[in-house]
């Protein structure tokens, strides 16, 4: 089979009908879920709840309803007050642009032609699995169970999906570990070195917020069913502030948009730490009760005054003292950051120095003040993970970590003690997301890499595999979802049977433990079985939700005591219960305290514009659904936006075609010229699959695996690129 995409139109394909489409396609299975209604029997009517499976935070809850067994509609749900009735537009066709699409993949397959080639013949599961233990067997006595990485990650956050059955698999195996880094890594890190934890005001809360400040995150676009709320603290007099190096869709809504230099946050926030400090804005009871380090921090603010980091940012002075003095005197403010701006080198102390802020002001003491971040220590409290982590005791003995930000580097390194010998790919395509996408790709093409896939469609990196399995959707497994944007626990049921041969990422894993004779009793322990386990819990934020409730009504909203002030009495999750504006952890590393720090970058004259690649799409997950005709219709071919300085410079126009370059690789695009970016700054969506755009390479070929200041995460957007205009591609 190759990956020759169907040409179906996706109005045709919705006419067809799903009755139609099996006709075409699937005629010779007839699984249930396909079978053309029957007026001969009673017609059975019946719905099934579900949650969306993206690595999003809004974990939006959903209803399927079946007639005879067969899918009838698909719709948000109502009762849910945070997904409000609505799925964002590239889910409100799932089942037909996912679960039912002409090019998922429904049966194992084996490689015939060159790596990357994309062509590949049909196998049987029971053959397939007996190949690959053979090899992992000779692979894992010749080169040690280490030799084998896998590189699972959130396309499905579900907790059964996402790795309950594979950790223990690869647990028991011995092999190395993946440094789950791409995503939230940095951004946690910084905030947890000052308040301990991560959870702060509940999402809902913002809505008693009077200064909110989106700081580097695309709340619109990224985190829709939030932008309700805000719009709502607006309507009841709020002001909202945008900060960020581009004009997003959010910051075109904002009051204020202030659009610094990437990367340059943590500066930003120093000086307004200095103002703050300086014209004694302080809420010193607050900083004496239930902090640390003031008298350090108030020391080391000083170099950072407003002109200095004015210069830094490239934003105005006025406007940075302006801007402290707000954040301080209105009550109450809130700060919502959330991933964005953790992508750069200095990402780690950007979250450190922003998270200090509230604790400053005392903006914690109030409903609706204080910083908001991600939830999901929420539900690590309330959850039984004992199964989840049974995983644990499985390990004989423990083994490397390797940083799925170097995926490239890591593949392609001879030194590396023992090499990659086989790698497993489930709920990830590094081929596009990871960065370094060509060293990436140099790596899987490497004949003595033993490349497992498990997929739902045959991805730039799926392209590169051995063997590919069908996986099944959400549509058609068991999962339980926790969020890290919001309150509400979901239970996933399947709705339909799966479709042609397609399994469940656990069942891929129970079914080769049986292959490798792991005797364990875990590796029999069904999904329907993990997820009641999870709910076996007294836990209060649990009363009353057990999974029979869950069972019957799909969700339900922890059980947390209202209002929610986490900090207004201190209570930080840190060793002291304080916030420490000063990190004894780090003691004599030189960063006990947060700095702005030259990012350590080659040729920044032969590259002399900074790339920013970001999610800016708004039909696109990260790459998934990139592949999707009416959502990649609807995108459009992807964009570069320039400044008119920059692109004037260079004899561009907008809409014309260029070509993006640095070391690393070369991107084709069309220009934007519309005043979004600052000069010296260009941005391209991320998310396209190379193999579908002209010039076959997206955004990761420019960019490097340089680590971010904290928590090993990317810093990605630390990328230098020349633009070209480009005639004739
Ligand atoms: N439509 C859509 N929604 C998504 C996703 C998607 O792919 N598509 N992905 C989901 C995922 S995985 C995540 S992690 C979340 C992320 O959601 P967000 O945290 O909102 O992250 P991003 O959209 O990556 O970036 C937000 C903004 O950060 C800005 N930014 C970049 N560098 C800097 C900087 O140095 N400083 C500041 N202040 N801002 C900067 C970017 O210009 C961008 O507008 O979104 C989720 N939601
Ligand atoms: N340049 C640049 N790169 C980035 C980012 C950026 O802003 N700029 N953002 C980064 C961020 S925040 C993130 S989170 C990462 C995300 O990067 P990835 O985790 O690689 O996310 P996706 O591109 O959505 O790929 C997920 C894959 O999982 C598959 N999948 C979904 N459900 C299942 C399942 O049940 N079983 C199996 N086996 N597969 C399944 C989907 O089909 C899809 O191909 O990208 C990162 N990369
Ligand atoms: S991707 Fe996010 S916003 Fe869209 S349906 Fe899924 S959870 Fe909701
Ligand atoms: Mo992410």
């Amino acid at each position: 089979m190759s990956g020759k995409r169907n040409k179906i139109s996706r109005r045709r394909f919705i006419d067809l009908g799903v009755q139609g489409y099996a006709g075409l396609q699937l005629a010779h299975l007839a699984p249930a879920a396909l079978l053309p209604f029957s007026g001969c029997h009673p017609q059975h009517t019946k719905t099934v709840h579900g949650v969306c499976y993206h690595d999003c935070p809004d974990s939006c809850s959903w209803e399927v309803t079946l007639e005879d067994g067969k899918i009838k509609d698909f719709y948000a749900s109502k009762d849910n007050p945070f997904t409000n009735g609505k799925l964002c537009g590239k889910m409100e066709t799932f089942p037909w642009d996912v679960t039912f699409h002409p090019d998922r993949i429904l049966y194992p397959l084996k490689r015939t032609g060159q790596k990357g080639e994309g062509k590949f013949e049909k196998i049987g599961w029971e053959q397939a699995l007996k190949e690959i233990a053979e090899k992992l067997k000779e692979s894992v006595t010749q080169h040690g169970g280490e030799s084998v990485l896998p590189f699972g990650y959130m396309g499905t956050q579900g907790l059964l999906q996402k790795d309950a059955m594979s950790k223990r698999f690869f647990a028991k195996l011995g092999a190395s570990n993946l440094e789950e880094t791409i995503c939230g890594s940095t951004a946690i890190t910084g905030n947890k070195l000052v308040n301990g934890q991560v959870i702060g005001v509940l999402p809902e809360d913002i809505v008693h917020s009077r200064y909110i400040i989106l700081w580097g995150t695309n709340t619109k676009n990224a985190n829709v069913h939030l932008w309700p709320f805000v719009l709502e603290a607006k309507k009841r007099g709020a002001k909202i502030t945008v900060i960020d190096p581009f004009k997003s869709v959010t910051a075109i809504e904002a009051d204020q948009h202030i659009q610094l230099m990437p990367g340059t946050d943590v500066a930003l926030a120093l000086a307004m730490m200095h103002v703050i400090i300086n014209e004694g804005l302080t809420d010193n009871d607050y900083i004496e009760k239930y902090t640390e380090g003031f008298d350090a921090l108030k020391d080391h603010v000083q170099q950072y005054d407003p002109a200095t980091v004015a210069s830094i940012c490239r934003v105005d002075e006025n406007l940075i003292v302006d801007f402290a003095r707000e954040y301080a005197m209105v009550k109450p403010t809130l700060i919502r950051y959330l991933i964005g701006m953790e992508h750069n080198y200095n990402g780690g102390d950007a979250f450190r120095s922003i998270g200090m802020l509230p604790s400053l002001t005392g903006a914690w003491r109030e409903h609706g003040g204080g910083l908001m971040h991600l939830t999901y220590e929420l539900f690590g409290e309330a959850f039984n993970f004992n199964r989840l982590n049974l995983y644990a005791s499985l390990s004989e003995k423990e083994t490397r970590w390797l940083n799925m930000v170097q995926l490239g580097s890591l593949l392609n390194d001879p030194e590396l003690s023992p090499e990659i010998k086989t790698l497993f790919v489930f709920n990830a395509n590094p081929a596009v997301t990871i960065p370094n996408q060509n060293l990436i790709r140099k790596g899987l093409e490497r004949e003595d890499l033993l490349t497992i896939v498990l997929e739902h469609f045959i991805t730039d990196t799926a392209q590169y595999a051995d063997y590919i399995f069908p996986a099944t959707t959400q549509l058609e497994h068991w999962d339980v979802a926790d969020s890290w944007g919001q309150v509400y626990v979901n239970l996933n049921q399947p709705a339909i049977e799966p479709l042609g041969e397609s399994k469940a990422n656990n069942e891929f894993f129970r079914l080769l433990a049986k292959e490798m004779d792991f005797k364990e009793k875990c590796f029999d322990e069904q999904d329907m079985d993990i997820a009641k386990s999870i709910f076996e819990t007294d836990h209060p934020y649990m009363k009353g939700i057990t999974f029979e409730y869950l069972k019957k009504n799909g969700w339900a909203r922890l059980k947390i005591q209202e209002p929610y002030l986490p900090h207004a009495e201190g209570n930080f999750g840190t060793i002291s219960g304080k916030c420490e504006f000063y990190s004894t952890s780090l003691e004599g590393s030189g960063q006990a305290l947060p700095d702005y720090k030259i990012v350590p970058l080659n040729n920044p004259d032969q590259y002399p514009l900074q790339l920013l690649t970001v999610k800016a799409t708004k039909n696109f997950h990260n790459s998934s659904h990139a592949n999707i005709e009416h959502l990649l219709e609807a995108e459009g071919p992807a964009t570069l936006d320039m400044s008119y300085e920059d692109a004037h410079k260079r004899k561009i126009n907008d809409g014309d075609q260029v070509e993006v370059k640095n070391e690393n690789g070369s991107v084709l695009l069309i220009a934007k010229l519309r005043n979004r970016i600052r000069q010296g700054v260009v941005l391209m969506p991320h998310g396209y699959w190379p193999s579908l755009v002209k010039g076959k390479s997206t955004s990761n070929a420019l960019t490097h695996d340089l680590i971010s200041d904290h928590g090993g995460g990317a810093a990605l957007q630390e990328c230098r690129v020349e633009v070209i205009k480009s005639e004739n591609l």
